[in-house]
């Protein structure tokens, strides 16, 4: 469970734990035909959050998980909060249906108003492919496409004396003084002016601030009392609490004093270039799926400080709040991107898949706006961005991105520089997704090799000419992808692609290269660790596994790990000099 926003004065329950199971194979019933939740056995445990296709017993099958819970619960207003689930899920509530959530790896909230007694909550997740029901979630993503509740579950009770505090996005106006602005969503509050109490960190007493509602959201403007900066080396944080006199509802949110900006090529970080050096994670584990448990998620974190990263593109999808929470406590920078994966025509023409990008871009930059560490936005990774139809739905999200938060970064990963790419100019980074010698090579060399190192500064050249017009020169260019796949154990002599030695020289020429070519303000390597995929992508990927990963699926290291430990210093510090 996220430690912030907070709500002190609410009753809660958290809901993590054991819940009843049902399995329905999709042969037997499809999410959408669900009319009712009755009369299903519930003969099987399964954790909350977690993957049921992970756990032995319906592992990889596809279908539907119908958990269930039951509570003993006062009359009231009530809150149910889910922090994701995939594919889509159907929420019934006494048996009655409720709610649908149909936006993967995304927050979810439903509010309703029960007698006193039991509640029964039963959530139906569906993990079937169903472009019509599961528009986000296509079946030719690589990445394994699990089902589940993947992330926290709250029940809030609401407060009954008519205000109710919803979310207040903070963001820093003014480095030196601590200024910042505050946009609080509070029901309850008429439009006009409205002062409220604003108490910061462990302050005796709230301040005064002037808000100015319209529609539902406040908005100020105050001073942080003794205010520290956030950086990747001091992650200070504070916490502002904001009420509202006469009524009971408490609001705390946690934030990071902090700006990002790109300028003449480079990426600033409270107004100094940073260089990005990092790593593409997934929420993956062979056991847990895309549930990972905090453990892990601190066990990944620790590893990637130790490999000297201060930079974390979370592939490829609305991250955990835990996570981001975890990222904005240890100092790393962390892009965020909504769910998407090579999307050409056939998705990018489907009104609904553009509507739904649209709907889940916006609520994950609602969602994780104060979260320090996220200090870029982006969406449809490796989209075909050389068609029209793509350039407008870029030039849309990135429109909405902006319209709620113009204070962080905007990109999204381009598979289509040199290959007719046409909506750079939309975003605030360009960011490159190539796999020189690894996917592309010329016919009389068919991989990269140790011995023809060209083949990565050719692509690099290329990638830097493509992005030369005036229009684009001064944007900073991000490598997001690059990598090489190695089998964990499989070492060679000669250096074959697919062995540990393989794979380390590769990155050892990536590192190289970027030191050496002053456009270059980032690189993200493909990827952290091996992930699921499927068996059937073949020569691409191995074992059912992408195994591109510095580490493999249980974060044993490769031999590339020493390579990335000896250059990330060096290039952290030579990068920004
Ligand atoms: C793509 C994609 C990644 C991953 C990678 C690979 O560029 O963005 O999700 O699949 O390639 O390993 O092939």
């Amino acid at each position: 469970m996220s430690e912030y926003p907070a709500y002190p004065n609410r009753r809660k329950l958290d809901l993590a734990g054991f819940w009843d199971f049902h399995f329905l194979p999709e042969s037997e019933c499809k999410l959408k035909d669900l009319q009712s939740v009755d009369g299903f056995p519930f003969a099987d445990i399964l954790t909350v959050p977690g993957c049921f296709d992970f756990s032995p017993a319906y592992f990889t099958k596809r279908g539907i998980g119908l958990y269930r819970k039951r509570l003993s619960l006062p009359a009231g207003s009530y809150r149910l909060e889910i922090g994701g689930v995939t594919l889509g899920a159907k929420i019934f509530l006494n048996g009655k249906y409720a709610a649908t959530d149909d936006l993967p790896y995304s927050f979810f909230c439903h509010e309703f108003t029960a007698d006193s007694g039991t509640l029964e909550i039963v959530i139906a997740v569906e993990n079937s492919f169903d472009d019509e029901e599961h528009v986000l979630f296509g079946k030719d993503y690589d990445f394994y496409a699990a089902g589940g509740i993947l992330r926290s579950i709250m029940l809030y009770a609401l407060p009954e004396d008519g205000v109710v505090f919803e979310r207040c996005r903070i963001t820093t106006l003014d480095l030196e003084t601590g200024r910042i602005r505050l946009e609080a969503d509070v029901r309850g509050i008429p439009d006009g002016k409205c002062p409220l109490p604003v108490r910061f960190d462990d302050a005796a007493a709230a301040q005064s601030v002037e808000f100015c509602f319209a529609d539902g959201t406040g908005t100020a403007e105050c001073i942080v009392p003794d205010h520290r900066i956030w950086s990747p080396e001091s992650p200070n944080l504070h916490v502002a609490e904001l009420s509202c006199p006469g009524h009971s509802d408490v609001l705390q949110e946690r934030f990071g004093i902090r700006t990002i900006a790109a300028k003449a090529g480079q990426i600033l970080l409270n107004g100094k270039p940073v260089f990005l050096a990092g790593y593409n994670r997934h929420e993956s584990h062979p056991d847990f799926g895309y549930a990972t448990p905090p453990s892990l998620q601190i066990a990944d974190l620790q590893i990637l400080k130790s490999l000297h990263c201060n930079f974390i593109r979370g592939a490829h999808y609305p991250q955990s709040q835990e996570f981001l929470e975890l990222c904005d406590k240890t100092g790393f920078l962390v892009w965020e991107e909504s769910l998407g994966w090579g999307n050409g025509s056939v998705f990018l023409n489907r009104e609904t898949f553009r509507k739904k990008q649209v709907e889940q871009t916006e609520l994950m930059v609602q969602v994780s706006y104060n979260h320090p560490s996220v200090i870029m936005w982006g969406f449809l990774n490796e989209n075909h961005s050389s068609l029209p139809e793509a350039r407008t739905l870029i030039a849309e999200l990135a429109g909405a991105v902006k319209r709620i938060d113009p204070a962080r970064l905007v990109t999204f990963a381009s598979m289509q520089i040199g290959y007719g790419e046409q909506s750079l100019d939309l975003v605030d980074v360009i960011a490159c997704n190539t796999y020189p010698g690894w996917y592309i090579a010329p016919t009389t060399l068919r991989n990269y090799h140790p011995d023809q190192p060209g083949m990565i500064a050719g692509r690099l050249d290329e990638v830097e000419r493509e992005i030369s017009a005036p229009e684009l020169k001064d944007r900073p260019l991000i490598l997001s992808e690059i990598g090489a796949s190695a089998l964990y154990g499989y070492h060679d002599r000669g250096r074959v692609p697919w062995s540990e030695e393989f794979q380390a020289d590769y990155v050892a020429e990536v590192c190289r290269q970027v030191k050496l070519r002053p456009r270059i303000q980032g690189l993200a390597l493909w990827q952290f660790a091996d992930t699921k995929t499927y068996v059937a992508t073949g020569s691409t990927h191995s074992k059912g596994f992408n195994n591109k990963g510095s580490l493999d699926e249980y974060r044993n290291e490769k031999k590339v790990c020493e390579v990335v430990r000896r250059e990330f210093p060096e290039l952290l510090k030579e990068k920004v000099r």
